[in-house]
């Protein structure tokens, strides 16, 4: 329905942070999407883009998440605490995030929107933009998506991870089920047990080994992931691990995110696509 009411924007330019993408890129790369249900792309940002957007994270404020068996306490945001830190992800405001000009830029990608917009057969809406670091801990937690889980927030959606230190397999590398994305690609015994965490035990009795993907790469690289699959952060043992999430999804429906507002956005990009393209920005106010 939504693939015919919002018929795809007809973008003549791909050309942004991915690549220069053909249409024929496009297409291969929602076909790989479809099929595997996440595509690592080849293009990765540049070494200044991730400096500038790691400059970002070591100064702007971010809150500590509650952490597995943790009271519920307010955290005020402050600097994260790199050396030192006492949790196990730090995030940061969406506010915040959408402020800043190189992630507006990105919000406003054309290479982004292409593939977002291919795989959702609609026009897609920017509904999630975040930012966390993810810190070393003995063990995984919960509250901070480090166990096996699928999302459900929107009717469709594909989240691009963007990697903004190096991930090797001790700084959590995220991980997902191939192929979990698809109709019944969730056995009912999982998901008989609700829309819970899932331990390694309970998810790799139901998939062969070549099927758990886990992606260490070196930063700047974009991950684009259908999360309806099973996935998760692997718990980080060394070091941490700072990711960039921007989420298209082919409507509001579902969900109910807190809202943010775009406001003079420093990007002449995003000026030019929100004028141009409403229904992409219309989570934002
Ligand atoms: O930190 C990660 O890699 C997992 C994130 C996650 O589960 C999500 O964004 O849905």
């Amino acid at each position: 329905m939504l693939a015919m009411l919002k018929r795809p924007y007809p973008l003549v330019d791909h050309n942004g942070v991915l690549g220069h993408l053909s249409t024929d890129d496009v297409d291969a790369i929602g076909a790989d999407l479809s099929l595997r249900g996440y595509h690592v792309f080849m293009q990765r940002l540049s070494d200044d883009l991730c400096d500038r957007l790691l400059e970002f994270a070591l100064a702007a404020p971010c809150a500590r998440r509650q952490m597995d068996g943790e009271a519920t306490t307010e955290s005020a945001a402050a600097r994260y605490p790199r050396e030192k830190p006492d949790a196990v992800l730090y995030d940061f405001r969406e506010q915040d995030l959408i402020n800043n000009g190189l992630i507006q830029n990105l919000m406003a990608d054309r290479s982004i929107i292409a593939v977002a917009q291919n795989y959702l057969s609609a026009q897609p809406i920017v509904d999630v933009v975040a930012m966390w670091w993810s810190a070393a801990s003995e063990l995984p937690d919960k509250q901070a998506a480090q166990y096996w889980h699928f999302d459900m927030d929107r009717i469709k959606w594909l989240k691009f991870f963007v990697y903004l230190t190096d991930v090797g397999p001790e700084n959590g590398p995220h991980s997902f089920v191939e192929g979990s994305h698809r109709r019944g690609g969730i056995s009912k015994s999982l998901l008989q047990k609700g829309y819970s965490r899932l331990t390694d035990e309970e998810v790799s009795a139901n998939y062969s080994p070549d099927k758990f993907i886990e992606f260490t790469a070196p930063r700047g690289t974009v991950i684009a992931e259908d999360t309806r699959g099973l996935h998760k952060g692997k718990h980080v043992t060394k070091r941490d691990r700072l990711v960039l999430q921007l989420q298209f999804s082919n409507s509001l429906f579902g969900g109910d995110y807190p809202k943010c507002t775009i406001r003079n956005p420093s990007s002449p990009q995003l000026v030019e696509m929100m004028a141009n393209y409403p229904r992409l920005y219309s989570h934002y106010t």
